[in-house]
């Protein structure tokens, strides 16, 4: 039987640690709860590593690296990234239904975009490490003999991969990918909020023969728990990261003693711009995507809506009719347009927001509180989509990230005026700006500080191009080539003739 699909009769842990290729659970026996966000009901019992569980983990990703995958040539790694993707493929139904269950995603978003990137991540990354070039020069010397200089990529060590609860097989996959490829071994702390897939994964990985050690899982939380006790163990060489900026801010300083090397994909604010030269309809389609898309939990959504003035009203009833047509529902019902939250707590730090927006005199074009639904669904964490107009700049709710399905739509005049809107935040992750004027379009893109700027479209990158995020949205930047910088050493090697 899968590790993560049935609930345990025993009430003992249904999701367990993976440790050295197999399944085990805590030493303290210590359990925490995962719950579906659909309806509140028990998902599973999911064991809590401790410390001597991410210790484990670690060693053994470190035996692993001096073993049997350090031992593999670069060929016979990407042919197991290769398996790997289609063994995720193969059991793609598992996949959906795990991730599914934890996020309360429509099924329609993960089948179309979590699950298939969960096994793009290990073909892209094969395919790139295959393909890097390397540095080489021939140098004169005194003795006219010469000399060639040139740089061999390494891998790390052992790379701590902590991940969020929102894309979690996308996002995991997405830093284990190139870390495996590149010849790491890595130790992954799964959000708690969605266990499964990282678990499945462990499967997948000693079904298609990945060594033992190679890819370890321990479950728990953060602070105090096996996220912190990861990012703290002496033994990890580098962490990447996906989750909040003051997550990151604790994991800097969890490794600045041992000053080990930091990826961070933080928070966002991200500004959608729109003129009055737009394509309308692609624009009110794309921006709807932009905010509503997997309940606005995806950092490259958009909560700040600046829309040219002389389409502004018409710009914002034709949004508005986008949030009310999303009706909320079953993952597993084809008509559902929005899941719920992630979680109960994380609503009410949703609906903190709706109310401060009240408080601060917004007008609320649709939505603002919790939708009835069918009595089997009561307890669900479902949120109404939410659009508001009319707050200052300065209000909580048009500067802090909310991570909701909501956003503030402001009229702009000028074309300066619409860049200076959108830089003024502290984070820099992602733009939307929606234009037929193609010069404008590449002067905007250039002036807005962030990491990607779309035009005409939202959540669209070839994988082998750069991903991060300025500012406070991240350090580093990952994505084909760009990865490498981070998942390996580079080593100088000069030989004299
Ligand atoms: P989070 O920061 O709360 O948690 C992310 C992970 O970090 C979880 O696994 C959590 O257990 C762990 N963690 C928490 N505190 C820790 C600590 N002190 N030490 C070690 N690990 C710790 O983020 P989240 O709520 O899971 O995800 C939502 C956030 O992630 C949003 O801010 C969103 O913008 C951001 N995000 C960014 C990107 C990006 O690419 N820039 C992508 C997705 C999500
Ligand atoms: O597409 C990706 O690779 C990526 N890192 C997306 C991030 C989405 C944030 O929620």
């Amino acid at each position: 039987m899968s590790q993560v699909s049935k609930l345990s009769a025993q009430q003992t842990a249904s999701i367990l640690n993976f440790i050295g290729g197999e399944f085990v659970a805590a030493a303290s026996g210590k359990t925490f709860e995962n719950r579906s966000p659909v309806d509140a009901r028990l998902l599973g019992l999911v064991s809590e590593a401790g410390e001597a569980e991410v210790d484990r983990a670690v060693k053994t990703a470190r035996a692993a690296l001096a073993g049997p995958w350090g031992a593999l040539e670069m060929a016979e790694r990407t042919e197991l990234l290769y398996a790997v993707a289609n063994e995720i493929n193969r059991r793609f139904d598992e996949f959906l239904e795990a991730e599914v269950a934890d996020t309360g995603k429509p099924a329609s978003l993960a089948r179309h975009i979590d699950i298939p990137r969960g096994a793009a991540n290990f073909k892209i990354f094969a395919d790139v490490v295959k393909n890097v070039p390397s540095e080489f020069f021939q140098m004169a010397t005194p003795d006219k003999k010469g000399a060639i200089n040139y740089a061999i990529r390494v891998p790390k060590g052992v790379i701590a991969v902590i991940a969020p609860w929102n894309l979690p097989l996308l996002l995991m996959t997405w830093k284990v990918g190139p870390a495996l490829a590149c010849g790491n071994t890595v130790v992954v702390k799964p959000s708690e909020e969605t266990p499964a897939t990282a678990t499945l994964l462990g499967e997948v990985m000693n079904a298609v023969g990945v060594p033992k050690g190679v890819y370890n899982v321990v479950h728990g939380f953060g602070p105090g728990s096996a996220g912190e006790l990861l990012t703290r163990h002496p033994g990890i060489d580098a962490v990447t990261f996906t989750g909040e900026t003051r997550t990151g801010a604790a994991i800097m300083k969890a490794v600045a003693d041992r000053v080990r090397p930091v990826s961070f994909e933080l928070g966002g604010k991200n500004a959608g711009v729109v003129f009055a030269d737009c394509d309308f309809d692609a624009a009110v389609e794309g921006m709807g995507r932009a905010v509503f898309a997997n309940c606005g939990q995806v950092c490259l959504g958009t909560e700040r809506v600046y829309v040219e003035r002389p389409i502004f009203d018409k710009f914002v009833a034709a949004l508005k009719a986008k949030a009310e047509s999303l009706k909320p529902g079953r993952p597993e019902d084809a008509n559902t347009g929005l899941g719920p939250l992630i979680s109960a707590e994380h609503r009410n730090k949703v609906l903190s927001y709706y109310g401060k927006a009240r408080d601060e005199g917004a007008t609320v074009v649709t939505g603002g509180g919790i939708p009835k639904m069918e009595s089997a669904l009561a307890n669900g964490c479902w949120i109404e989509p939410t659009i508001w107009t009319g707050l200052p700049e300065e209000s909580a709710v048009v500067r802090e990230e909310i991570f909701g399905p909501c956003c503030h739509v402001r009229p702009f005049d000028t074309e300066d005026e619409a860049v200076r809107l959108a830089n003024a935040t502290q984070y820099g992750l992602a733009t939307t700006i929606w234009t037929t004027n193609l010069a404008r379009a590449h002067r905007v893109a250039a002036k807005i500080e962030v990491g990607i700027c779309w035009v005409n479209c939202w959540f669209l990158r070839d994988l082998r191009t750069p991903f991060g995020g300025s500012k406070q949205s991240g350090i580093g930047r990952e994505g084909g080539v760009h990865s490498l910088e981070f998942y390996t050493e580079l080593r100088n090697v000069c030989v004299k003739l």
